[in-house]
C-alpha cells in the first residue's frame, strides 16, 4: 500500500515536472514562480541582477555579442574604441568577448596581440555602457608551456596532487588579480568589483584543446572544472562571476542531444549558463549538410540546450560561433535571427556571441564574423540589427539593477 502511494507521487512529480519542462515560460511568468540563483552563494547584488535580468529576457530577445569588438577591426587597429559592429550598424553590440590566453605567461597582449591593460579598460567601457563581458581563455598548457592546442598534455598532472598543480593555481590566481582589479561604480554607488562571465575550458568534447577528448578524460575534466570554481570562490573569494560551459557543436550527437551534451559536465552547483560553440551548423567549411539542413540542426541544437537550461534553472546561451569570412550575405537574418525566431524554445537562448574581425593587414588574411563597411552582408546586418529581438547597446534595459 505504501509503496502504492509513494510510487503514484513520484508519477505525479514525474507528471509535474514533464508539464512545467513542457512549454518555455516568459521572463516575468518565471520570476512569480521563482528562478534558481546563481551558484555562488555570496555572488555580489550586481552580478545576481545581471542574471535575473538575463532570465527576464528569455522569450523576447537576446544580446548580440561580438569577440575583440573594440580592439581592432579587419580594416584598422588602433585604440580609437572603434568596433566593426558599430561602423556598420552606428552602435555598439550588448555582449563583448575577450580572450585571455597568454595572460598565464605574465604576457603584454593576449595570443592575438590584444594588451591586457587595454582589455580592461574596454572592459570598463562596456560595463559602463551597460554592456557585458564574457571571458574565455586559450591557456598555454601550465605544465608543458606548450599552446592551448597542446594534445599531449592533458589535465591530469594539473590536478590536486600532480606534477603541474602549483603551475595551475598560479594561472588560477593570475586571472584572480585581473579580474578583481577590474573595479567600477555599481548601481548602489559603491565601488566593486565589475559583474563578469567567465567561460573556461570551452570546447572539450572537441580533440583540439589540452582540455578537450583524448588528452584528457571525461572525470579529470569535471575535476578541473570543480578545482577552478571552487578555487575562484573558495579561495579567492570572487563573487562577481557567472560560469559558463560551452560544448562544441561539431561534436554533438543530434539523436542523443542530451547525453551528448553533457559530457564532461560538472553538475548543475558548478555551472550558470548552459552555452554551444556552434559554427557547425551556420556554413563551416568542413560540413557538407544543405543549408536547409543546417537550419534544421541549429533550431534543434539551440532549442534542446534551452530545454536542458530550463529543466536545470540554468540560462541558455550561443556563447561562441558564426560563419567565417561571412560569405553569405543574408547570413544575418536568414540563419541567426531565423534560428533564434524558430520556436517558444529557440527564444530562451538570451545571448549570441560570434567571433572576432581578424586585422586583415596583422594577420595576412580573411578571418571574421561581422560585416565591416562595404561588405556585401552590411545591408542584411543592419535589418538584423534593427529587429526588435536583437540587443544592441542602444536596446540595453539596467542589466546590473535589481529587478
Ligand atoms: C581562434 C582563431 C585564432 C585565435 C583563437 C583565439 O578561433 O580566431 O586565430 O588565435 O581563436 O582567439
Amino acid at each position: 500500500m505504501a509503496r502504492a502511494y509513494v510510487f503514484r507521487g513520484l508519477l505525479v512529480g514525474i507528471i509535474a515536472l514533464l508539464t512545467a519542462c513542457s512549454t518555455p515560460q516568459s521572463g516575468s511568468a518565471k520570476r512569480a514562480t521563482g528562478v534558481a540563483e546563481p551558484i555562488t552563494a555570496d555572488i555580489d547584488p550586481a552580478a545576481r541582477a545581471l542574471w535575473h535580468n538575463l532570465h527576464e529576457l528569455k522569450g523576447e530577445g537576446f544580446l548580440f555579442g561580438h569577440q575583440d569588438s573594440l580592439a581592432y577591426g579587419v580594416q584598422w587597429r588602433d585604440d580609437s574604441g572603434r568596433s566593426d559592429v558599430k561602423l556598420t550598424t552606428g552602435d555598439y553590440p550588448a555582449l563583448y568577448g575577450w580572450d585571455l590566453g597568454h595572460l598565464e605567461l605574465n604576457d603584454a597582449r593576449n595570443l592575438d596581440g590584444v594588451p591586457f591593460a587595454r582589455m580592461r579598460d574596454w572592459m570598463r567601457t562596456a560595463y559602463e555602457r551597460g554592456g557585458v563581458v564574457s571571458l574565455s581563455w586559450h591557456m598555454t598548457h601550465p605544465g608543458s608551456g606548450r599552446s592551448a592546442w597542446e594534445t599531449d598534455a592533458g589535465a591530469a598532472e594539473l590536478l590536486p596532487g600532480g606534477r603541474y598543480h602549483r603551475d595551475l593555481v598560479r594561472a588560477l590566481d593570475q586571472f584572480a588579480d585581473f579580474v578583481d582589479g577590474l573595479e567600477v561604480t555599481l548601481p548602489d554607488g559603491r565601488i566593486g568589483p565589475m559583474p563578469l562571465i567567465f567561460r573556461p575550458w570551452h570546447e572539450h568534447n572537441g580533440d583540439w584543446f589540452w582540455w578537450g577528448k583524448g588528452p584528457t578524460s571525461e572525470d579529470d575534466y569535471r575535476q578541473l572544472w570543480r578545482f577552478t570554481v571552487d578555487y575562484l570562490t573558495r579561495e579567492r573569494q570572487l563573487d562577481q562571476l557567472l560560469y559558463a560551459f560551452s560544448p562544441d557543436r561539431s561534436r554533438l550527437d543530434m539523436d542523443q542531444f542530451e547525453s551528448s551534451y553533457l559530457y564532461g559536465y560538472p553538475g548543475d552547483d558548478y555551472v550558470d549558463i548552459l552555452g554551444i560553440d556552434n559554427y557547425w551548423d551556420l556554413g563551416h567549411a568542413s560540413n557538407t549538410a544543405t543549408p536547409e539542413e543546417d537550419a534544421e540542426q541549429f533550431v534543434a541544437s539551440l532549442g534542446g540546450l534551452a530545454r536542458l537550461a530550463a529543466q536545470r534553472g540554468k540560462l541558455a546561451a550561443m556563447t561562441e560561433g558564426g560563419q567565417d569570412t561571412l560569405f553569405e550575405s543574408g547570413f544575418f537574418t536568414e540563419r541567426l535571427l531565423d534560428g533564434w525566431r524558430a520556436n517558444e524554445w529557440t527564444r530562451q537562448i538570451v545571448y549570441m556571441q560570434v567571433w572576432r574581425n581578424a586585422n586583415r593587414a596583422r594577420e595576412n588574411r580573411d578571418h571574421f564574423y561581422v560585416p565591416y563597411p562595404g561588405h556585401p552582408a552590411a545591408a542584411d546586418f543592419i535589418e538584423f540589427y534593427e529587429h526588435p529581438a536583437t540587443l544592441f547597446e542602444a536596446d540595453l534595459p539596467a542589466l546590473y539593477e535589481s529587478p
